[in-house]
């Protein structure tokens, strides 16, 4: 397998000309041109600036309602820190990019930010198509809007990866929803789900590595072996970190 550097600071030709953490506007990406589909392949030029060598990549999407913690769960990803303080909400989309580690291939994660607000969602709708996974995130001190579900049935290709995330989990005090909720919901819409706290740290890394897994394994699984459980895996990996009591 081929692996090239990133070319540092330069923009792929397969995606939005977004800049990471540009904070641009509405009406800039509405004139930058919407992702085409496909892997970002290592051979092509990068977006990345981090110089670090990949094998394959894949565009993961954030969506949900304002303030659920999008930006905040991207930021405990990327950078280990919370985004305590006040509330910036994000303007349009940005990106952030991380490679993982995972059975010995580099697996490239260009993870989108977008923006809850209701003002944003024709911007955002353009980036669906592209995305190889989304990740749909609500609060659980609210209800969850099953409108980000349907949604990526709408706009997003029919085989991307999903997974619904309960966020705040830290916030056991002031919690409306509980976990079964969460799980009934969806498990009809078939898809896996966890609860996470981009505060706390709790199972952030573990959502995107599941994700990330479940995409490697889907790109380069041989024919004979089987299909990659990603539920089964993040119910595993959070019974061995003792993470999932109430
Ligand atoms: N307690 C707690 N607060 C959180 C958590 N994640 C985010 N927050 C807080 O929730 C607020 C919103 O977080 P953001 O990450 O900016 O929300 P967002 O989903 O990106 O919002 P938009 O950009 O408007 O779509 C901030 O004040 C965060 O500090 C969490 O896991 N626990
Ligand atoms: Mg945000």
């Amino acid at each position: 397998m081929s692996r090239k550097k990133a070319a540092r600071g330069k923009g792929s030709s397969k995606s939005p000309k977004a800049s990471p953490s540009s904070g641009r506007t509405a009406k800039g990406l509405a004139a930058a041109a919407a992702p085409s589909s496909g892997l970002v392949y290592p051979s092509r030029q990068s977006i990345s600036n981090s110089g670090e060598f990949y094998d394959v990549a894949f565009k993961v999407m954030l969506v949900g309602d304002s303030g659920v913690g999008k930006t905040c769960m991207l930021v405990r990803f990327k950078d280990g820190a919370f985004l305590a303080g006040s509330f910036i909400s994000t303007v349009g989309i940005d990106f952030r990019n991380k490679v993982l580690t995972i059975d010995a291939v580099k697996v490239k994660l260009q993870i989108w930010d977008t923006a809850g607000q209701e003002r944003f969602r024709s911007v955002t709708h353009a980036y669906y198509r592209d995305a190889h996974g989304m990740i749909p995130k609500y609060v659980l001190l609210f209800f969850f809007q099953q409108v980000w579900l349907t949604e990526i049935h709408e706009y997003a290709q029919q085989d991307v990866v999903v997974m619904l995330l309960g966020n705040k989990a830290d916030s056991t005090h002031d919690r409306v929803v509980k976990r079964d909720e969460g799980e009934r919901l969806a498990k009809e819409f078939g898809v896996p789900f966890m609860e996470t706290s981009a505060k706390s740290g709790l199972n952030v890394e573990l959502a995107f590595t599941a994700v990330a897994r479940e995409l490697k394994h889907r790109t380069m699984k041989e024919p004979d072996e089987p299909k990659f459980q990603l539920q089964e895996y993040v119910d595993k990996e959070m019974r061995i970190a003792g993470c999932c009591q109430s």
